[in-house]
């Protein structure tokens, strides 16, 4: 029996299941690779009030402790693939970018949340801020969706392809990681557009709009999570993209609804 290849994922919980840390431990497990966590907040949706986000951060010192116990029980040579999902608060930044630097990850795959859907925009500023300026330049793997991507980039608006493309270079020059910034339902047209820029190319991914035009709940962390683990598994950074935008476009195929106003993806599918 060979040992299967190991991924951290630095995220929340999200708990019907349908984002958060819970989508990264399915997508890595069907990856087939070995899944720690780091937890960094609690969200739960609450019914009574729109499915609205309640949200707890886990205390910094209980992260940098959930931290030390996986970095030390995994050295580099066996854990160096890190992916990070929601962070939430510049406290939780400031823990999570100093464990990074300590420990100096291979692959370091940012879905950089800013804002969850249905959250209301700019009311984390600083949350963004700190991102930005602390995780950002320690990623080497960046995955923006549409508003990501204008909020990384600085463009106020992206409603091309040639625009989504001039935006990931600039991510990708700001920060030095190679960018997936994803298109999704925001572009016209019936497919869904990726762009892929790292130092050597510049690649547009395309798959068919899935879901009606309805955004499906739960995408961008299993597209992240699948990037992390095609990384584990030794894919180079651009077969990792397309590899894992096809695991995404299969979850999208197969996803679940419930009594919850959103569907989400189905890892297994
Ligand atoms: O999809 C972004 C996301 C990430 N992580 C957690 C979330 C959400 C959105 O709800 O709750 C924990």
């Amino acid at each position: 029996m060979q040992t299967p290849p190991l991924a951290l994922t630095i995220a929340g919980s999200e708990a019907t299941g349908g984002a958060g840390a819970q989508v990264d431990l399915k997508t890595f497990q069907q990856h087939g690779v070995f899944g720690s966590v780091a937890l960094t907040c609690i969200v739960s949706f609450d019914p009574k009030a729109d499915w609205g986000h309640r949200f707890v951060p886990v205390e910094p010192q209980v992260i940098a402790d959930q931290l030390e116990a996986i970095t030390t029980a995994y050295g580099p040579d066996q854990l160096d693939v890190v992916k990070i999902g929601m962070l939430g608060t510049p406290a939780t930044i400031e823990t999570v970018a100093g464990a990074l630097r300590e420990r100096g990850f291979g692959h370091v795959v940012l879905d950089p949340v800013l804002i969850c859907k249905g959250q209301e925009p700019g009311a984390a500023l600083d949350t963004d801020q700190a991102l930005k300026a602390q995780v950002l330049p320690q990623a080497t793997f960046v995955t923006p969706n549409h508003f990501e991507t204008m909020s990384l980039s600085g463009m106020s608006s992206i409603t091309s392809v040639d625009e989504l493309t001039e935006a990931a270079r600039r991510i990708h020059e700001a920060s030095g990681a190679a960018v997936l910034a994803k298109g999704g339902v925001h572009l016209p047209g019936d497919e869904a557009i990726d762009v892929y820029v790292d130092a050597e190319r510049t690649e547009v991914l395309s798959g068919p709009k899935l879901g009606d035009g309805v955004q499906v709940a739960g995408a961008g962390c299993t597209l992240a999570a699948a990037v992390a683990a095609q990384l584990a598994l030794g894919a180079e950074p651009f077969e990792a993209a397309k590899a894992a935008k096809e695991f995404v476009t299969r979850g999208i195929e197969g996803r679940l609804s419930s009594s919850a106003p959103f569907e989400v993806v189905w890892q297994g599918a």
